[in-house]
């Protein structure tokens, strides 16, 4: 019995921080009136494949939809180029820091970094099928916005962002506060 205490706190070490971090960001819906509830969870971690990206999310058309990183932790209403308030707006475009101007999806390198792998929903309407980012890592996410379509994406600049149409749901990352 004498040995429990120290093989407790071996258990604990191993469990320390040093283990690899992961990345939750929480999703709400959202519409031109603002944010709404909650549908779950997209969970991202670095791997030697490139980041993981593993949703836990609920309440979604069975179908695919367009998920990609925006440029500005921001879920909010806001103008889109033409003027008029919508969904997300404050979220801003792709995030493509390296001005790259097109949508190819997260497979091909001269493509917007943002351009994560769709989501496939079940017909239950849950999304928890993990997909690979390989162009992309934890450090990419902070300071954006992760952003659920309520349309495809078929990884090209036609139909416009491969098809994602509306912003149905939308997560923060804040920017990363080292330490
Ligand atoms: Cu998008």
């Amino acid at each position: 019995m004498k040995y429990l205490p120290s093989l407790l706190c071996a258990a604990a070490l191993t469990s320390a921080p040093w283990a690899m971090a992961a990345v939750e960001v929480d999703v709400h819906r959202v519409s031109a009136d603002g944010i709404g509830d909650s549908i779950g969870t997209v969970t991202f971690e670095n791997t030697q494949y490139g980041l993981l990206v593993t949703p836990d999310l609920s309440g979604l058309d069975s179908s695919i939809h367009g998920l990609h990183l925006h440029t500005t932790p921001s879920c909010e209403p806001g103008e889109n180029d033409a003027g008029e308030v919508i969904a997300a707006g404050a979220a801003g475009g792709h995030y493509d820091p390296d001005e790259h101007g097109t949508h190819q999806g997260p497979y091909v390198d001269d493509s917007h970094l943002g351009d994560l792998p769709a989501l496939a929903v079940a017909e239950d309407g849950t999304a928890q099928v993990p997909t690979l980012a390989p162009r992309l890592e934890e450090s990419d996410l902070y300071g954006r916005a992760l952003m659920v379509h309520a349309g495809g994406d078929n990884y090209s600049d036609h139909p416009t962002l491969g098809g994602g149409g509306g912003r149905f749901a939308c997560g923060v990352i804040p920017a990363h506060s080292p330490g």
